[in-house]
């Protein structure tokens, strides 16, 4: 008899915060859908972990639509995975305070990303933004996930997770699986800033000549391109101490051509950072038109959207009502039984 194989389950988000750039793209979302046959793939649009910096209402509902677009667009397979949007699955914020009761303010306080985005939002240093680290173990544990692919800016949190499960499992008795990070081939380059690359590329940057969002259409790419921060040399090499500027639009390109950076180097030697840019600037646009042309098509298509939503939530719902009604069990909610 044929052996069934058990996929791995795998659980990523990304918030719907703002423009999508080519670094959430290289470093995230693509990899998503290279892992979906492989795995039992959950992809969530982390709408509650957004609103713990201000958004505007009416963009927050914008940008959770055209996620969900540029999610398929980017080959992510509603059928072959579980596509959903956080909140409508309430389980997350349930098993969220749940864990709260197990995780200790020292835990929270501590974390890189609070202590980075209390600065950054200091008028706004909410409860939300520093149990951020929590809600996201919930995601993680509800799906029972063994892999979870992630940043490099997000290991901390992972380190959360694994405490908090064993936390658990040792004081209520096995309840969840243990997660492990995973970083795909490829999902390891971190893309700069173009106008200043010792900085990542971030979408809140407040120049946007320093990142390019997957929205943008070919006139500003190859702009901004033109317009990025390189060295008074005249020799395209991959040296990031000495020529972090070249090196990163090497980066880009590689990541949108599969080269390797000895291949690109060649491609562009004896050539001038003019031609360079220029190249890079046309590499990137035609990678990104097909991948707008179909996230075009579909947003015009709300009701599919919204059909795939809807599947993703019930799929969703069904696997993190099992686990939550574990820990209500395991923590003693009277339920009847
Ligand atoms: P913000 O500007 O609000 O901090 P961001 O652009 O840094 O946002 P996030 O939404 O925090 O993006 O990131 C989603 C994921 O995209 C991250 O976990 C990370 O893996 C990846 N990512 C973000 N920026 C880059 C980058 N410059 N290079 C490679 N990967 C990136
Ligand atoms: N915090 C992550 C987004 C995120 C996530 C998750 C990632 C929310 N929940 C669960 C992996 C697993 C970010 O900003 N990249």
């Amino acid at each position: 008899m044929e052996e069934v194989q058990r996929k791995q389950t795998l659980f990523s988000a990304v918030q719907p915060s703002g423009a999508v750039t080519i670094g959430n793209y290289i470093g995230a979302i693509r990899n998503f859908a290279a892992l979906q046959d492989a795995y039992n793939c959950h992809y969530a649009v982390a709408d509650l972990h957004a609103i713990t910096v201000k958004q505007e209402p009416a963009a927050l509902r914008r940008n959770t639509l055209e996620l969900i677009a540029l999610f398929i667009a980017c080959g992510i397979d509603p059928e072959k995975c579980v596509l959903f949007v956080q909140s409508h699955v309430p389980a997350h914020c349930e098993l969220a305070w749940v864990l709260n009761t197990i995780t200790y303010p020292g835990e929270l306080s501590r974390m890189t990303q609070f202590k980075d985005k209390s600065a950054k939002h200091a008028d706004n240093v909410n409860m939300g933004l520093m149990d951020y680290p929590v809600l996201m173990v919930a995601d993680i544990l509800l799906y029972q996930a063994a892999l979870v692919p992630i940043g490099a800016d997000q290991k901390q949190h992972l380190e959360l997770t694994r405490d908090l499960a064993i936390r658990f499992n040792n004081r209520y008795g096995s309840t969840f699986t243990v997660p492990d990070g995973y970083f795909p081939k490829g999902s390891s380059a971190r893309i700069m800033s173009l106008a200043d690359p010792l900085k990542k590329m971030s979408k809140s940057d407040e120049n946007p000549n320093g990142f390019i969002t997957m929205g943008d259409d070919r006139e500003s790419i190859l702009r901004k391109c033109k317009r990025a921060v390189t060295d008074s040399e005249a020799e395209v090499r991959y040296d990031p101490q000495t020529k972090p500027g070249v090196s990163n639009l090497l980066t880009i390109y590689c990541a949108f051509t599969g080269k390797s950076t000895a291949e690109a180097e060649r491609d562009f030697a004896g050539k001038g950072y003019g031609d360079f840019k220029l190249a890079v600037g046309e590499t990137v646009a035609d990678a990104l038109a097909p991948v707008q042309a179909e996230k075009a098509r579909l947003l015009a298509d709300k009701a599919y959207l919204n059909a795939v939503m809807k599947r993703g939530e019930e799929a969703a719902a069904r696997i993190a009502r099992k686990t939550l009604s574990k820990v209500y069990r395991k923590v003693g909610f009277y339920t009847g039984e």
